[in-house]
């Protein structure tokens, strides 16, 4: 099978997102007295606003109702929001302008296939807001990665069989959505060395070759 699309996550993939969810999220755990770090962060990669929040409670010396819980998950995402609004073209993460470029000249259709519902905001304040083909994201899926359907939406949008797209992934959780899907997987940063992955790059500029490679 020819491969014809190429679906990106967004959050530490496309854009540095991560390092703003981890001060966020900090900052809120730090309000509470729950113990938080970097380790603890990794595990949130992917997965949506409850359930990180859900991980984070897992340290919290109490009981939290959900009154309580949605207070704190709106809380985060407010900050979290004041700090996307800091975001501009320059925080696309390196080599991803001349990748998308070459990936798009060589015929690829693009989609993001991101859990977040900040995606909006997001492609708007790094330019991103018309480019790319479709958009799937955390406010028209049910469920949340590793279930596949964000990706498969995506590829749905792009008028695409799974079989027919790539998936770009820096959560092992994206992967893991992937393959339920049945999309080939390129994991990328943490995800890089998921032995679930089908490939795993240092750099986004090296996905050129690889869906060379897949094509010949
Ligand atoms: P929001 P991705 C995910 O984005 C993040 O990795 C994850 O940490 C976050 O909890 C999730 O989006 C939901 O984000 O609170 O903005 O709706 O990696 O799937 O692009
Ligand atoms: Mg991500």
């Amino acid at each position: 099978m020819k491969l014809k699309g190429i679906i990106f996550d967004l959050d530490g993939v496309i854009v540095s997102t991560d390092e703003l969810h981890y001060i966020a999220w900090k900052r809120m755990a730090d309000d509470e007295g729950i113990y938080f770090d970097r380790k603890i962060n990794d595990r949130l990669r992917g997965v949506s606003r409850m359930q990180s929040l859900e991980i984070i409670l897992e340290r919290a010396a109490r009981e939290y109702s959900s009154e309580e819980k949605t207070s704190l998950a709106e809380k985060k995402n407010g900050l979290y929001r004041e700090l996307l609004n800091t975001l501009t073209p320059r925080d696309r993460l390196n080599g991803v302008t001349e990748t998308l470029d070459n990936l798009r000249k060589r015929g690829f259709l693009l989609a993001i296939g991101s859990s977040s519902r900040n995606t909006p905001l997001i492609l708007e304040k790094i330019g991103y807001g018309d480019y790319f083909d479709a958009v799937s994201d955390g406010n028209n899926i049910t469920h949340s990665k590793p279930h596949p359907e964000v990706f498969l939406k995506a590829a749905q949008f792009l008028e695409l069989e799974p079989s027919e797209c790539l998936v770009v992934e820096d959560a092992e959780a994206g992967i893991d959505a992937a393959r339920a899907g049945g999309f080939i997987s390129v994991g990328i940063g943490p995800a890089a060395f998921c032995e679930r992955a089908t490939y795993g790059i240092k750099n986004i500029t090296e996905l050129v070759s690889i869906t060379d490679f897949i094509n010949c």
